[in-house]
């Protein structure tokens, strides 16, 4: 309850408690930075800062969601822009939520968030995880398909923990497939893992998609999956959310 205030009063306040930060991802055939997801973050000025796992359901059930991504996804289009115009060039990834997902109007505020922007469709890769996904397939291809008409990319987030739709996943109109943090995880020690990222990494090559691994921590998951085909990591070895300013020096170290 007390949680459900402050999200009402953080956002009368016109976003200033939030801010998003990027996470660098790293294509494993050159070593460069390719792309960053946005993260959103909520600092409270006392309770502190808050997990987005613990205040985006809540935002979610009380329908404050949608104005909540939207800030979110022309923050992170108007850092895009940003970038680009100091020379900094990248792929910006942004996380959509379950109701954000089935907001009709989704369309129409991505395509306004863009042109605002002043930034292209297809510099900006939109997330969606494998669970929302699998709720309707029907309705996700209807949906993928127009948003890649208007020349978004698509990445299927958190993919593996359910793992049985993986036939389904050969219907949806993707660019890019981001295996779970919990494969990578035990990579080294699991053949089993290995087996699961190994088919889903063969899946993905053969249909022309990107795949990148999520939570990749030490050296010898980076090299486990460099070996499996995994086209990019994302994780804490190779660079950890950052805010933008920081997220342009570090572009300049591995460009
Ligand atoms: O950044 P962090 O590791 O704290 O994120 C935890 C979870 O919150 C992840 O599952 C992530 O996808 C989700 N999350 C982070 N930022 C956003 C966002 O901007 N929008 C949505 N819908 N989810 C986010
Ligand atoms: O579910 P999603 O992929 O959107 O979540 C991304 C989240 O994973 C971010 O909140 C980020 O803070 C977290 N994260 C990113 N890299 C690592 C990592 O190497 N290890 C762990 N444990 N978490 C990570
Ligand atoms: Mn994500
Ligand atoms: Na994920």
């Amino acid at each position: 309850l007390k949680l459900e205030f402050a999200l009402r009063a953080a956002l009368e306040e016109d976003f200033r408690q939030f801010h998003l930060v990027y996470q660098p991802q790293m294509q494993l055939s050159d070593n460069r930075i390719v792309g960053v997801e946005a993260l959103i973050r909520w600092e409270h000025p006392e309770i502190g800062l808050v997990p987005p796992p613990r205040f985006i359901p809540i935002m979610e059930e009380l329908g404050l969601i949608n104005a909540l991504g939207e800030w979110i996804l022309r923050s992170a289009c108007r850092q895009l822009r940003a970038w680009q115009d100091a020379g900094i060039f990248l792929q910006m990834s942004i996380n959509l939520s379950p109701r954000q997902f089935q907001d009709s109007r989704l369309s129409e505020i991505l395509a306004a968030a863009v042109r605002d922007a002043g930034v292209q469709p297809r510099h900006i890769k939109l997330e969606i995880t494998e669970s929302v996904a699998m709720q309707d397939p029907q309705g996700t291809i209807e949906q993928l398909r127009s948003w890649r008409a208007q020349g978004f990319q698509i990445a299927i987030d958190d993919f593996g923990i359910g793992y049985s739709s993986l036939e389904y996943l050969l219907r949806f109109p993707l660019d890019t497939i981001k295996i779970d943090r919990a494969f990578v995880k035990d990579i080294v020690a699991s053949p089993s893992d290995r087996a699961i990222v190994r088919a889903v990494t063969v899946m993905a090559q053969s249909m022309g998609l990107a795949t990148v691994a999520e939570g990749v921590e030490t050296q010898r998951q980076q090299d486990y999956l460099d070996a499996i085909g995994v086209t990019q990591i994302q994780g804490y070895l190779f660079g950890k959310p950052m805010r933008a300013d920081e997220l342009a020096r570090f572009y300049l170290a591995h460009q």
